[in-house]
């Protein structure tokens, strides 16, 4: 099966749960590198803190899996921005919330996912829409804005930001968890034929764990396709410099 066809007969949660662990992965980074001693700091006087931030990232998905299960739902309290502790602690949320998603995001079907979820305050709705429409703008691109907002905070901290494209670790990532077919698709998407050039930035000679992961999410297809083009290279090299006159094994028989 293709990765186009994956797509195509995916349903609407395993795309979004797909979706959902890569970015998982990556956003943990940015909330293991807010400094401890910094939870409370805040670039300006109506942001939320660092911590604030950090737990609001953290709490997010498993937030809204869980407001989705049912409908109509009476709104929470959306201004309620906690401050943790400690890094820890918003780390452990970040965990809670991401198994929340794992367990409850397949139990809906696609018929469940078409359905119109509703927010109520009282008598009155105050959205209306349907529920994977919910999940995709405030568990997905809601998650993402913050993510980035926190990148500048970081920034402003003096804290190397994470990478948000380091397709080597994801790809590394998606397989130690155990690879399926869905996982497979998405390593290989994430990580195409030429990426451990691309993300080492080195053309020649790419990093080891770049090319270990590039291995692993190969299809035999694909292992054989490399041997073939260095044979082909050879035989062209070979014919071109005269190399193949003294060499017979590498002289092309077409
Ligand atoms: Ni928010």
């Amino acid at each position: 099966m293709t990765v186009a066809e994956i797509a195509v007969v995916e349903s609407i949660a395993n795309a979004l749960l797909a979706e959902f662990e890569t970015q998982a992965l990556i956003t943990r980074r940015f909330l293991e590198r807010i400094p401890e001693d910094r939870l409370t700091w805040k670039p300006h006087e109506k942001s939320m803190t660092a911590g604030q931030l950090g737990y609001h990232i953290a709490f997010v998905p498993g937030g809204v899996i869980r407001i989705v299960k049912n409908s109509p739902v009476q709104a929470p309290e959306f201004a309620n921005f906690p401050q943790p502790a400690s890094r820890e602690e918003i780390l452990k949320t970040f965990d809670e919330s991401v198994a929340a998603v794992r367990d409850l995001l397949p139990q809906f079907d696609d018929a469940a996912m078409h359905e119109t979820w509703r927010l109520v305050a009282g008598e009155k709705v105050v959205l209306a829409q349907p529920r994977a429409a919910f999940i995709r703008d405030v568990m997905l691109s809601h998650w993402y804005q913050h993510r980035g907002q926190l990148s500048v905070y970081l920034r402003l901290l003096n804290v190397p930001v994470p990478p948000v494209g380091d397709r080597a670790q994801t790809s590394r990532a998606l397989y130690s968890e155990g690879a399926n077919s869905v996982k497979i698709a998405e390593a290989r998407r994430a990580f195409p034929i030429h990426a451990p050039f691309q993300a080492s930035g080195r053309w020649l000679f790419p990093r080891k764990s770049h090319l270990r992961s590039w291995f692993r999410s190969r299809s035999i297809g694909e292992l054989f396709y490399v041997p073939l083009c260095l044979a082909t290279a050879a035989l062209i090299a070979g014919s071109a410099t005269g190399l193949a006159e003294s060499q017979p094994w590498l002289q092309a028989r077409f």
